[in-house]
């Protein structure tokens, strides 16, 4: 969520009139369909058409939809579901492993249609195809798939013809899916992400709907509640709850000032451009996790022999992750939930330094080293463990996590997986440096995506990219006007305007890092 010009979107929104440039962009969210349970009946396809939960501790966290149909729902307990489901068949769903497998099957599929794919958990993907709509000669008037409350009234930016060729894209994306990974889905196709992810919901499942921009007030005002907004969490929710706001049209009409006293400005003016359905978030490049972990929750233990088992199965499925991962961490982090005798819980971490050993965690072929290094991680673990208890006797843990961090820098490791670096030019040895590449040896991503795409998003793309990419490899050619962290060979193609942009986003950068050693001195010379 972005804070940029938040006042005068306000007004602009406010005033109802839709006629803007700022439906430029065309998202597609897509959600699975009761994804564990169809991952369950991909793995076993005599599962289908019979009614499926899948269950986690006490709760049956999803169910397939001829489950729903007989009453059961998400996050019911599994007696209720039972109760009204006895022919409910149960599957365990606490090993996220095949789920995880799937999810990563889905996200390449869709990274073959934009490289602007954001993971939102293990079953959603936000997918920005602003640029393939903006290549493609014919003008799509019809849409694919439902239409959100289909009205006569007409953008007159262009939009509604851009939404029904997005349409159009995520059928293929859809059908994509079913033929290759068998697996059914819902997409909402809107011109922010907020929306939508909104509007997929409204036809499921194995649908899609489109959102067209005279309908958007229409589509949030439909929420019943605040809550059911995306980004307002439960704590958002109770200070609205507080002040009396328990509709969209309440948040919509409340004064701002009101807002900002309870929430603080920031939040206030996100949440109150959410209610109008504005969201200027744009889709993430999903970059590859900056910690890889686990984390189990029990009913309360208090032996260290307990704790040694649990931490044991804990850490053989999170190497399992960090093996498939590839990368190296340096960091250990046990996380504990203490429960304390006044019956509230604490959570704690500690984390240190580690050694990684590589190979650690595949099951296959282990040695004698891998079984030493696994005891050396326990060892590591329970000492941390014993930091975090202290010199409580009576302490009673019902949660521990581990987890990994501290991986190399994008900077000094090769092209992450899932980064859009892969979408750029790999040298060769045999290449001359300042050679652009021949086009066969280029990544995929095409450059010319960027000269098409509108100045704003262009400029986040920008953005994205300058993150994401490797700092100049020192055998490049030293080109004194190309900023830190971006290719010599891609600045070189980009236009003026995009070069001048980026420059004068590094000068800032530098003005603003100049600003806080400034402070730093100032602070260490107070403190001296
Ligand atoms: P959802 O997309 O909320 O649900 P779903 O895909 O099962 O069903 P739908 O057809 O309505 O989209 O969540 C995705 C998966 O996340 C779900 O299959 C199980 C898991 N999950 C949890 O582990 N805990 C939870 O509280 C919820 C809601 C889901
Ligand atoms: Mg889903």
């Amino acid at each position: 969520m972005e804070e940029e010009n938040g006042d005068q979107e306000l007004l602009f929104n406010t005033s109802a009139d839709q006629s803007t440039k700022k439906h430029e962009r065309v998202i597609i969210h897509i959600d699975i369909d009761c994804y564990y349970a169809q991952v369950e009946m991909i793995l076993n396809p005599s599962l289908c058409g019979k009614p499926l939960g899948i269950k986690q501790k006490n709760l049956v966290v999803t169910c397939n939809y001829e489950a729903r149909a007989l009453g059961v729902e998400k996050l019911m307990t599994i007696k209720s579901a039972l109760e009204k489901c006895p022919s409910l068949i149960l599957a365990n769903g606490e090993d996220l492993k095949i789920y995880r497998e799937m999810s990563e099957k889905i996200y390449h599929v869709l990274q073959s249609y934009s490289p602007f794919v954001e993971k939102l958990g293990l079953d959603e993907n936000f997918v920005d195809v602003t640029h393939k709509i903006m290549k493609l000669p014919e003008v799509q008037q019809v849409v694919s798939g439902h239409t959100f409350q289909d009205s006569d009234d007409i953008c007159a930016c262009g939009c509604t013809e851009r939404l029904a060729q997005g349409s159009l894209i995520a059928q293929k994306m859809r059908d994509h899916l079913r033929n290759e990974l068998g697996i059914t889905s819902c997409a909402g196709i809107a011109f922010n992400k907020l929306l939508a992810k909104l509007v997929g919901t409204t036809h499921k499942p194995n649908q899609q709907t489109t959102l067209l921009s005279t309908s958007s007030l229409s589509l949030i005002t439909s929420l019943k509640h605040p809550r059911n907004i995306p980004g307002i969490g439960s704590a958002i929710n109770r200070k609205l709850e507080a002040l009396g706001i328990d509709t969209i049209e309440k948040l919509q009409s409340t004064e701002i000032f009101k807002l900002t006293e309870a929430l603080g400005a920031k939040t206030a003016n996100q949440i109150q451009q959410l209610s109008f359905g504005i969201d200027n978030s744009r889709v993430k490049i999903t970059d590859r996790p900056k910690s890889i972990g686990a984390e189990d929750g029990f009913i309360p233990i208090r032996s260290e022999v307990e704790v040694r088992k649990k931490l044991m199965c804990l850490l053989d499925r999170v190497l399992e992750l960090v093996e498939k991962d590839g990368r190296k961490p340096n960091q250990l982090k046990l996380t504990v939930r203490k429960l304390h005798p006044s019956s509230h819980s604490v959570r704690e971490s500690r984390q240190t330094t580690i050694e990684y050993a590589t190979g650690t965690g595949s099951s296959a072929n282990q040695g004698p080293g891998d079984e030493k290094h696994k005891i050396k991680l326990m060892t590591t673990l329970m000492n941390l463990f014993e930091k975090i208890i202290g010199c409580d006797v009576s302490w009673q843990v019902t949660l521990l996590g581990i987890s990994f961090s501290g991986y190399p820098s994008k900077n000094s490791e090769s092209p992450a997986k899932n980064s859009i670096n892969k979408y750029f030019p790999v040298k060769t040895s045999s290449s001359r440096p300042d050679e652009p590449l021949p086009p066969a040896k280029r990544g995929r991503f095409d450059e010319s995506v960027l000269q098409e795409l509108p100045p704003d998003i262009r400029q986040e793309v920008l953005e994205d990219m300058q993150n994401q990419l490797p700092s100049s490899d020192p055998q490049k050619p030293t080109d004194s006007n190309c900023p830190k962290g971006v290719d010599p060979l891609v600045f070189r193609e980009l236009p003026v305007e995009i070069r001048e942009e980026l420059l004068a986003e590094e000068r800032m950068k530098k003005q603003s890092n100049i600003k806080k050693s400034n402070n730093l001195l100032q602070y260490f010379r107070k403190a001296s």
